[in-house]
């Protein structure tokens, strides 16, 4: 029995109905003004979307269902995906339960994805590898099966669950297969049923993990990547492609699209370009005194500090300190650790020099290149793909969501740059 889902068909109608009866109460209610500036900026700061998966706070830094990011470091990505949706933490049934189900559903992977990763040119980058074979599978599609033949509303979102928990037990065959086809000799290795998820993954990479240390941070880098509220470029790009009842393979690969972009999923790897073109300027780890005029001359130059700043956190980003926590434990005496370390005692005392910066702390991007770099993974390209897998947990589960919610189709009103100044003129 799937756990997971009778839990789900209990909970969803409870969600339902709670929204429904917030709507009837205080659905008229009035909760904010617009400014032109936000409408022009990127929708920053509107509350406009609403998504209960997860949620940032300025002074906490992400919080899953309420819970640090931070004390979720020593969870699995299953126990995560499973809070996501349910609200709790699995019990030890629920979550062997979940694992075998996505182990049953592994296997179920069909071979064409593969197919179309051969025949792809070699040189495509290994996001467009990824988007395309996950696009070639709609033909699974559960929820256009079911759609099809009739399905009520209220069952949407059994349907989704169906197709995302595949999309789950897919996607890191897929990527997997990938590393090896770009960066290794091409043999796709098979999965293990006496495997998690993550043991599966690093098993499928090839990268010989013979102290299970690289899992761990596999583990780890999944749940901290796995969600990130919903109005992200990624997260939100999934919603609005799934508010048309796009089937979740088109709806994930949409957000994998935003994902690709380089201010969403590539700051990771201009962290480590930056950490190594330091190191290699000072023929080593660098002293405080030399990152401070590498930092300087970076800032001088017109760029950012990659790896530091956040539009919402004031603190030290939670998820940096669980990556740091984690290399101080499983690679201190790496020379790239080392310069994260003098880089994080000497930025943000340069960056608090300028008052426009609002948060002169380490967000999650610091450390992470970092760790993935120290267990052989090279290959800076591949590194959003590692992205991508942990953050289809949170779209799917947000997907899942949405659906048993009965959510419409997203249409916010866009208006012309005339009507936005005649409005101004009225003020
Ligand atoms: N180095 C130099 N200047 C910085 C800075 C940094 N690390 N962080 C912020 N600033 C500058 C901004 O560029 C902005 O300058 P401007 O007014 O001339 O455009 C000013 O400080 C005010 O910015 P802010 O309000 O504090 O932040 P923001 O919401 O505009 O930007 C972020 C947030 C993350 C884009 C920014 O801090 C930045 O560019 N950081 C470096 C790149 C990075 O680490 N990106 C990864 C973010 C995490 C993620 O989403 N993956």
């Amino acid at each position: 029995m799937d756990r997971l889902k009778e839990r789900l068909k209990k909970i969803i109608p409870q969600y339902r109905e709670e929204i429904k009866n917030f709507l009837k109460e205080s659905g008229e209610k009035i909760i904010g003004n617009i400014s032109i500036r936000s409408v022009y900026g990127g929708m920053r700061d509107l509350p406009v979307l609403f998504c209960d998966t997860s949620e940032i706070l300025p002074e906490k830094g992400l919080l899953i269902r309420g819970i640090s990011v931070k004390e979720l470091s020593n969870k699995l990505p299953e126990e995560v995906f499973f809070l996501m949706l349910t609200q709790n933490l699995p019990d030890t049934e629920e979550i062997i339960s979940l694992q075998n189900e996505l182990n049953r559903r592994a296997k179920l992977i069909p071979d064409y994805p593969f197919t179309v990763i051969d025949d792809i040119p070699q040189d495509s980058h290994p996001m467009t590898m990824l988007i395309c074979a996950i696009v070639s599978m709609e033909r699974e599609s559960i929820f256009v099966r079911r759609y099809a033949e009739g399905m009520r509303k209220e069952d949407y979102w059994e349907a989704i669950y169906e197709d995302s928990l595949n999309l789950v037990a897919w996607v890191y065959q897929i990527a997997a297969y990938i590393y090896r086809k770009k960066f290794g000799d091409g043999k796709r290795i098979f999965h293990d049923f006496s495997f998690d998820w993550a043991q599966n993954f690093s098993r499928l990479l090839g990268i010989g993990d013979w102290d299970g240390n690289f899992t761990k941070l596999l583990r780890l880098y999944t749940v901290i990547h796995s969600d990130n509220e919903g109005g992200n470029v990624s997260a939100h790009s999934c919603h609005c492609a799934g508010s048309s009842l796009a089937n979740p393979y088109y709806s994930v690969a949409a957000g994998l699209c935003g994902l690709s972009g380089p201010l969403h999923g590539l700051a990771n790897q201009e962290v480590l370009k930056w950490l190594l073109e330091a190191m290699e300027k000072y023929g080593g780890v660098p002293s405080e005194k030399q990152i401070e005029d590498f930092a300087e001359e970076t800032l001088k130059s017109g760029k950012v500090i990659p790896g530091y700043g956040h539009s919402i956190l004031k603190v030290i980003d939670p998820r940096f300190e669980a990556f740091y926590e984690f290399g101080e434990k499983y690679c201190e005496e790496d020379p790239l650790f080392q310069t994260v370390k003098v880089v994080f005692r000497v930025v943000p005392e340069i960056l608090k020099k300028n008052p426009k910066i609002k948060d002169p702390y380490p967000n999650l991007d610091a450390g992470s290149g970092c760790l993935l770099y120290h267990f052989g993974i090279k290959e800076f390209n591949f590194y959003t793909v590692f992205f991508a897998v942990s953050r289809i947990f949170g779209i799917t589960a947000q997907l899942i969501l949405s659906r048993g919610f009965g959510e419409p189709i997203e249409s916010p009103k866009s208006m012309t740059t005339r009507w936005f100044k005649e409005q101004a003129n009225k003020l």
